[in-house]
C-alpha cells in the first residue's frame, strides 16, 4: 500500500549562497537546502502524483531553485518503480524515446504485490524504496533534500556501511566500487589510456547494489553531464551515501527490485528497461585481428597469410583508418589501399569463410567545394550539427577540420546509409562484414576554446604524412534508419549557461566543450549537445546498424563502437578503448568487461588483446591471448607506434593462442546459446562470482576471476611474468577443464604454481551440461560442421542441466532453429527440445564427469538410433566416463549408465 508518515518540517539551516561557480560545495550546505513539501498527493491504482513545493527559502546553490515540481511515481511491474520529477512550467530535456524507448507499464500491477515499495514523507518530502519482504531500505533521501535548479539537480541516498555497489560506468575502477571515495563522472570522453578515476567513452548511470539478502538496481535515465559521488565519511553522521549531481534534464529514476536470491534477476529487470542485447552473427565469436598502422594492402594480406601459415584460426581481418585517403571517411588511398587490390583481399577472405571489417569515424572532413562527396552530399542534405549562428559546428579530427553528423537530422539515415552503400558496396567497393565506429564521444583534437580549428589543424599537421612509399600496385599477395525522433518541444534553456554551467562536473578533459563538439551546438530538432553529448555514440551506433542492415537485409549486423549510452547493446557491441600493453590493463580489463556484459547489457565486449598503446611483451601477450579468449569479443589490436603483436609473432604466443582458441571454439555453441538467451531476456553472458554465490561475501570484491557463461570459471594468472596464481574456489563442486577431474572448492584460495605460459586455469562449475564442439578448426564455418560432445558435470547434488540453441547463425529471424535442453540426474542424461534446424552434425559422444566407479553397462535410447551396447570407456584416475552416442540432432534421446 502507499504509505506515508508526516515527520513535520525539519529544522533546517537556511543558507543563501550566491550562485557560486564552485566545483566543490560543502555537502552540509546542500543538505541544508530547504527541499520540498509534497502537496496534492493523489494515488490511483499503481500511480502516485503530487506537487512538490519548495519548503523554505531557496538556497539557489547553482542557480535558482525551482519553486514547484511535479512528482509521478508508478509501479510499472511488480519489480519496477518509475519515479519522475519534472518542472511543470517548462519543457526540460529528456532522453528522446527514439534513442531509448521507454518500457510500457503493466496496467494490472497491484501495489500490494510489488516486491519493492515506495514510501514517503510529505513535509519535507523525502522517499524511501524498501524491499517489501524484508523491509530493508534500499534507497532513502531522508535528511538529504532534493535540489532542483535549472542547471543543477541533486538527489542523495544513504547506503548501508560497506555497500557493495557495481556499475556507474564506463570506468576503470574495480568492479565493486570503493565506497569510501568514488566520484563517477558522466561525460563521454576520448580517454586515451583509460585512466582510473576519470570519465571514459561511455555512460551508463545504473548501479546494482548487492547484499547477502538481495540485489537491487537503480537507474537514473539521464544523458546530462553528472557526477555521482559515493562517500563513507559523511562529516556529521559518518554515513555512507551516494549522491547524484546532474547539470540538466529531469529526475527520472527506475528502481529495480532484483531478487533476494538470484543476482542475475536484476540484470533481466534492467534489460526490461533498456532493452536486451542484439543477437550477433555466429562468426563474430571467432578471432579478430586488427591494428592501427598496417601500412598498405600488402601488410593486410600478409597478416592473413601469416595467420593461416601459423595455423591460428583467424576469422576476421580488420583495417583501421590507415586505408583512408588523407584520413577522410568513405575514401581509400588509391596508392596504399587501392580498391581493386583490396577487393581481391576481401574476396579471398570470403572465399575462405573469413570476414572483413573497416573503421568508420563520425567526423566528416570540412572540404567545401573540393569535390569530396561525403561532405558535399551531407551539406546538400543539411545533416551537420550547427553552431548557434546556424553555420556548421566545426571540430578538428583525423582529416583536419571537420563537421559532425547530426544524428537527429531527419535526413541522417538517408545520408549515412547511402554513404555506406556506396563506399562499402559489395559490387564496386569494400564488401565489409561488420563495422567499427570510433571517435564517437564525439572526439575532437581541438583544444578549447576552439575558436579557430583551422590554425589548430595547421599546428597539429593533420593529416599526418605517410611514412613509407606506396607499394607496387601489382605486388603479388597471398603468395604464400534512420532516426525518427518524435516531435517534442525544444527544451527550454533560456538563461542557462551551456558552455560554463555553474556546477562543473569533474570532466577529465576540462570544460564540457573541450576536445569535443561544443555544448551549445544544435541539432535539427533543436536539442543541444549540452544535453545529448552522451548519446552521440549510441545514435551513431544505431545509424550504422541501420546502414549495415540496409546493405544486407535480414542479416544480423555486427557493429563495434567506442562510445555507448544505456540501451546501446540493443544494436551494437563495444570495445573498451585505448588501454596500455601492461599488466594493470590486462587485469582491469576483466572489471571493464564485466560492467558491460553483466550490468549495462552490452555483452559483445572486449579489450584490445595484448594491449593497445606502447609495446607488449611475449609473456604479456601470451597471457592476454588466453584471457582474451574469454572476452565475448576477442580482438587483438594495437596502436600505430607499437611493435607488431599478431599472435604468430612469437612461438610461445602462437602456441598459447592456438591452445586457447581451440577451447574457445569448442565452447562456441555454449556461449552462442548464452547470447541467444540474453537476447530474449537479458540474462548476463558473463557472471562475476557473486552472481553465482550471492551469500558468500568473499566473492563480492572478486574481479580477477569470472564465469564465461554460467559455468566456466576463468581464473587467469594475474601477476607479471608469473607462473602461479592464487584464486578463489567457492564451496562447491568444480571440474578442472583440462582433465575433467573433479575439484571440490573449499570456500578458500587455491594456489596453482605451475601455470605455464600456454595455459589458463579453467573450471566447470558443477551442475552443467556443456555442448562442446570438436577440436581444431580454422573457421567458424568449419566448426559448425563438427560433431558435439556433451559434457555432463554434475553439481554436489548429483544433478546437471544445460541448453543448446542452434540456428543459421546469421539471420535476424532464422527460418528454423533448434532448442535443446539437457538434464542429468540419477545416472541418466535426458535430451529433449525442438529440432527445427537441419544439420548433419551429431552428438558424437557424452562425457560423464565425476563418475566414482566404472559402470557395468551403458545405453542410448532414442528412436531409430537406440543402442543398448554403445562403446564406452572409463578412466578411474579422472573419473570420466565417455560414451559413444552418435545421435543426430533430430529428436530427443537418453544416455544412461549403470
Ligand atoms: O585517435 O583509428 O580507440 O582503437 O586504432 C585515435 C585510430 C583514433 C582510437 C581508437 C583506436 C584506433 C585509433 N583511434
Amino acid at each position: 500500500m502507499w504509505s506515508t508518515s508526516s515527520r513535520g518540517a525539519a529544522a533546517v539551516l537556511f543558507l543563501v549562497l550566491s550562485a557560486a561557480r564552485a566545483e566543490w560545495v560543502d555537502p552540509s550546505i546542500l543538505d541544508s537546502c530547504p527541499g520540498y513539501n509534497a502537496v496534492n498527493v493523489k494515488t490511483s491504482a499503481a500511480t502516485l502524483t503530487a506537487t512538490l513545493v519548495l519548503a523554505g527559502t531557496a538556497c539557489n546553490v547553482f542557480g535558482n531553485d525551482t519553486k514547484t515540481l511535479d512528482l509521478a511515481v508508478t509501479y510499472e511491474t511488480t519489480t519496477r518503480i518509475h519515479l519522475k520529477i519534472t518542472d511543470p512550467t517548462t519543457t526540460r530535456y529528456e532522453v528522446p524515446e527514439s534513442v531509448l524507448p521507454r518500457p510500457a507499464a503493466d496496467a494490472s500491477v497491484r501495489v500490494s504485490d510489488a516486491q519493492i515499495q515506495f514510501n514517503y514523507t510529505t513535509s519535507p518530502f523525502a522517499f524511501n524504496v524498501i524491499r517489501s519482504h524484508t523491509k530493508e531500505v534500499l534507497f532513502s533521501t531522508a535528511s538529504h533534500p532534493i535540489i532542483f535548479e535549472s542547471q543543477f539537480l541533486r538527489v542523495k541516498t544513504n547506503l548501508p556501511p560497506g555497500a557493495n555497489i557495481y556499475g556507474l560506468g564506463e570506468h576503470t575502477e574495480t568492479f565493486r566500487l570503493d565506497d569510501a571515495n568514488t566520484t563517477r563522472t558522466f561525460w563521454s570522453r576520448d580517454a586515451y589510456g583509460v585512466p582510473e578515476g576519470t570519465n571514459l567513452y561511455s555512460n551508463h548511470p545504473v548501479y546494482f547494489e548487492h547484499r547477502p539478502t538481495g540485489t537491487h538496481g537503480v537507474f537514473l535515465l539521464s544523458s546530462n553531464g553528472m557526477d555521482i559521488k559515493i562517500r563513507n565519511n559523511e562529516t556529521t553522521t559518518g554515513a555512507t551515501t551516494l549522491e547524484y549531481n546532474v547539470v540538466g534534464g529531469v529526475l527520472d529514476f527506475y528502481f529495480l527490485a532484483g531478487s533476494e536470491s538470484d543476482p542475475s534477476e536484476v540484470a533481466r529487470q534492467y534489460a526490461q528497461v533498456v532493452g536486451t542485447p542484439a543477437e550477433v552473427p555466429y562468426w563474430s565469436f571467432g578471432l579478430h585481428q586488427c591494428r592501427f598502422g598496417y601500412q598498405n594492402y600488402i601488410d593486410v594480406a600478409n597478416v592473413i597469410t601469416n595467420y593461416s601459415a601459423a595455423n591460428i584460426p583467424l576469422e576476421t581481418m580488420w583495417t583501421d583508418i590507415d586505408y583512408m585517403y588523407e584520413r577522410r571517411i568513405f575514401t581509400n588511398d588509391p596508392q596504399y589501399f587501392p580498391t581493386s587490390r583490396m577487393r581481391e583481399i576481401v574476396s579471398y577472405l570470403h572465399d575462405h569463410n573469413q570476414r572483413y571489417i573497416m573503421m568508420t569515424d563520425p567526423a566528416v572532413a570540412y572540404l567545401p567545394g573540393q569535390g569530396y562527396g561525403p561532405y558535399d552530399r551531407g551539406t546538400a542534405l543539411d545533416v551537420w550539427i550547427k553552431a548557434p549562428n546556424g553555420s556548421a559546428s566545426l571540430g578538428l579530427v583525423w582529416p583536419g577540420v571537420t563537421v559532425f553528423p547530426d544524428w537527429f537530422s531527419p535526413k541522417i539515415g538517408q545520408y549515412w546509409t547511402n554513404e555506406f552503400q556506396n563506399f562499402y558496396s559489395p559490387k564496386t567497393g569494400f564488401d565489409i562484414d561488420g563495422a567499427w565506429i570510433d571517435m564517437n564521444e564525439p572526439s575532437s583534437f581541438c583544444d578549447y576554446p576552439c575558436d579557430d580549428p583551422f590554425s589548430q589543424a595547421v599546428q597539429q599537421d593533420l593529416p599526418p604524412a605517410r611514412t613509407s612509399s606506396p607499394p607496387d600496385p601489382d605486388a603479388p599477395i597471398f603468395g604464400n534508419i534512420s532516426f525518427v525522433s518524435r516531435k517534442r518541444a525544444v527544451p527550454n534553456h533560456v538563461g542557462d549557461d551551456l558552455m560554463n554551467p555553474p556546477y562543473q562536473i569533474d570532466n577529465a578533459a576540462g570544460v564540457l566543450s573541450d576536445r569535443t563538439a561544443y555544448a551549445n551546438a544544435i541539432h535539427a530538432n533543436g536539442l543541444v549537445e549540452y544535453d545529448t553529448h552522451n548519446i552521440f555514440g549510441t545514435m551513431m551506433s544505431v545509424a550504422t546498424h541501420d546502414a549495415m542492415l540496409a546493405r544486407r537485409p535480414g542479416l544480423r549486423t555486427f557493429v563495434i563502437t567506442r562510445s555507448t549510452f544505456a540501451g546501446a547493446g540493443r544494436k551494437v557491441g563495444k570495445w573498451l578503448g585505448d588501454n596500455f600493453s601492461d599488466w594493470d590493463h590486462y587485469r582491469n580489463s576483466i572489471a571493464g568487461m564485466l560492467g558491460m556484459a553483466t550490468i549495462y547489457q552490452i555483452p559483445m565486449v572486449g579489450s584490445d588483446i595484448c594491449g593497445y598503446a606502447e609495446d607488449t611483451t611475449d609473456l604479456l601477450c601470451a597471457r592476454w591471448a588466453m584471457l582474451g579468449a574469454f572476452y565475448p569479443f576477442m580482438r587483438n589490436h594495437n596502436s600505430d607506434t607499437s611493435i607488431s603483436q599478431e599472435f604468430y609473432r612469437w612461438p610461445l604466443v602462437a602456441e598459447a593462442a592456438k591452445n586457447v582458441l581451440n577451447i574457445r571454439y569448442r565452447l562456441m555453441d555454449y556461449i552462442y546459446t548464452a547470447f541467444h538467451t540474453a537476447s530474449i531476456d537479458g540474462t548476463p553472458v558473463l557472471n562475476p562470482l557473486w552472481f553465482k554465490y550471492p551469500t558468500d561475501s568473499i566473492t563480492y570484491p572478486i574481479d580477477l576471476q569470472f564465469f564465461f557463461g554460467d559455468s566456466i570459471l576463468v581464473s587467469p594468472v594475474t601477476d607479471e611474468n608469473s607462473t602461479s596464481v592464487s584464486f578463489y574456489l567457492p564451496r562447491d563442486r568444480f571440474y578442472d577443464f583440462s582433465t575433467f577431474t573433479p575439484v571440490d572448492g573449499q570456500g578458500a584460495e587455491v594456489t596453482l604454481s605451475n601455470v605455464d605460459f600456454t595455459s589458463i586455469p579453467l573450471h566447470i562449475k558443477g551442475g552443467a551440461v556443456l555442448p562442446l564442439r570438436a577440436n581444431g578448426t580454422m573457421t567458424t564455418t568449419e566448426l559448425r560442421e563438427t560433431d558435439y560432445e556433451f559434457v555432463v558435470a554434475p553439481g554436489s547434488n548429483g544433478q546437471a542441466v544445460g541448453a543448446l540453441y542452434i540456428d543459421d547463425g546469421v539471420s535476424i529471424t532464422p527460418a528454423t532453429s533448434t532448442s535443446v535442453s539437457m538434464a542429468f540426474s540419477g545416472k541418466k542424461l535426458s535430451v529433449s527440445g525442438t529440432f527445427g534446424f537441419h544439420t548433419d552434425v551429431k552428438v558424437a559422444s557424452v562425457l560423464f564427469l565425476g563418475v566414482p566407479a566404472a559402470p557395468k553397462t551403458a545405453s542410448v535410447l532414442g528412436g531409430g538410433h537406440s543402442n543398448s551396447k554403445p562403446a564406452f570407456s572409463y578412466d578411474a584416475s579422472t573419473q570420466v566416463l565417455s560414451v559413444s552416442v552418435g545421435m543426430p540432432l533430430t529428436g530427443g534421446f537418453e544416455v544412461q549408465y549403470q
